[in-house]
């Protein structure tokens, strides 16, 4: 047992769980929070994350969120499904109290923590068409169940899913140019093509500002490998609930086709190998609308060609933006990894540009 697990193990046991904490492992790939998986002599295991608190800066906002969302959830799955307590702890992520606290997050070891049961399902990177569909009707009824959420959400990052917001920072990212980045190779002409785009691509905030889309209460981080099915291939789970936020319906819908809907992973270098999966998006769309057909609105519906390429779009700005600023943001393995993966989004953005007609078309006909 090295150092690492024996802190891990210490953490986890100032959660309330069943059974002692007594083994952990590295667990998942996502770009942000540190997460492992952590047994219990008893047999049980959970899910220990460490908070990115650089990205969440307000952490008690965040759990806050959380928690309101997962009690929400609960209360309509059981009253939609007749899940009693145990079925439920299957299907919405439960987050572990701190021992002699109501609290659900703590400080230790200079960083922030939180402790959740573990789903015992499968995510994926990649799915096909029968997996596409089903996927569609979870997030989309994820997005009808909290239609009818009367609280109030923060947004824990605020801005987050907001297009012109991104652009100011990537504009402020390529006048400051921290990392002496902007003079390599051809990075000047991926700023240009980033700027070719930008009016088109805030089509959403200009809808939302004459009043004409509506925010929804959304999950914002829809990428494939965050929604979970078991082992008869049925969807489990949605996991990941850092960013669920009022936003535009796109979120939901557009980043999941950006993972999915790519022949490749965000990080691929053969951009030859990135092209646009039509049978995905046909299947995730018929799932999608059959579950959001009782409140989605015309001027949400038109628009779903657009969200499908504003996701990549709007990813190649973060991720350009933080190579430029010198990889603060994401996880990095090499150097010129936020540089591969703008590249491979804006391969995907035109991709799918080059099929709006044939998305439209297909969404009017379904
Ligand atoms: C981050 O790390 P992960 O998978 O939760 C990011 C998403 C991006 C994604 C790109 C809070 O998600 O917005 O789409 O990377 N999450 C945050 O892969 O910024
Ligand atoms: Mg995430």
């Amino acid at each position: 047992m090295n150092t690492d697990q024996d802190e891990i193990i210490e953490i986890a046991r100032l959660f309330e769980t069943v059974g002692e904490a007594c083994s952990a492992a590295p667990l998942g790939n996502g770009l942000i929070n540190d997460t492992y998986k952590v047994e219990t002599s008893q047999g049980r295991s959970y899910v220990l994350q460490r908070i990115n608190d650089a990205v969440f800066r307000d952490v008690d906002l965040l759990q806050s969120n959380i928690v309101a969302v997962t009690d929400h959830l609960r209360k309509r799955l059981s009253y939609l499904k007749g899940y009693d307590d145990e079925d439920l702890d299957t299907h919405v992520l439960r987050f572990m109290k701190v021992k002699d606290s109501q609290k659900t997050f703590c400080m230790a070891g200079g960083g922030w923590w939180r402790l959740s049961l573990f789903i015992d399902a499968k995510s994926y990177d990649s799915v096909d068409p029968h997996f596409s569909l089903l996927a569609g009707k979870a997030f989309g009824l994820f997005d009808a169940l909290m239609s009818d959420y009367k609280g109030r959400l923060g947004e824990t990052i605020p801005n987050f899913h907001n297009m012109e917001f991104r652009l100011c920072q990537f504009d402020e990212a390529v006048r400051a140019d921290a990392a002496k980045r902007l003079d390599e190779v051809d990075n000047r002409a991926v700023v240009a093509e980033i700027n070719s785009f930008r009016d088109q691509m805030c089509k959403a905030e200009r809808l939302g500002r004459e009043g004409k889309l509506p925010k929804r209460i959304c999950h914002c981080d829809t990428k494939v490998n965050n929604m979970m099915f078991n082992s008869k291939g049925e969807v489990q789970a949605i996991i990941d609930l850092d960013t669920v936020m009022p936003s535009f319906i796109f979120s939901d819908y557009g980043d999941f086709l950006r993972t999915a809907g790519s022949t490749a992973a965000e990080d691929e270098k053969d951009l030859r190998k990135v092209s646009f999966r039509k049978d995905i998006f046909e299947a995730f769309t018929k799932g999608f609308l059959e579950s959001v057909k009782s409140f989605l609105s015309p001027v949400e519906k038109e628009n779903l060609p657009y969200g499908v390429a504003l996701f990549p779009y709007m990813q190649a700005v973060r991720f350009f933006t933080d190579y430029l600023d010198g990889d603060t943001y994401y996880k990095t393995k090499y150097p010129e990894h936020n540089l591969v993966r703008t590249r491979n989004q804006m391969k995907l953005f035109h991709e799918i540009m080059n099929n709006m007609d044939y998305m439209a078309n297909f969404i009017q006909n379904l």
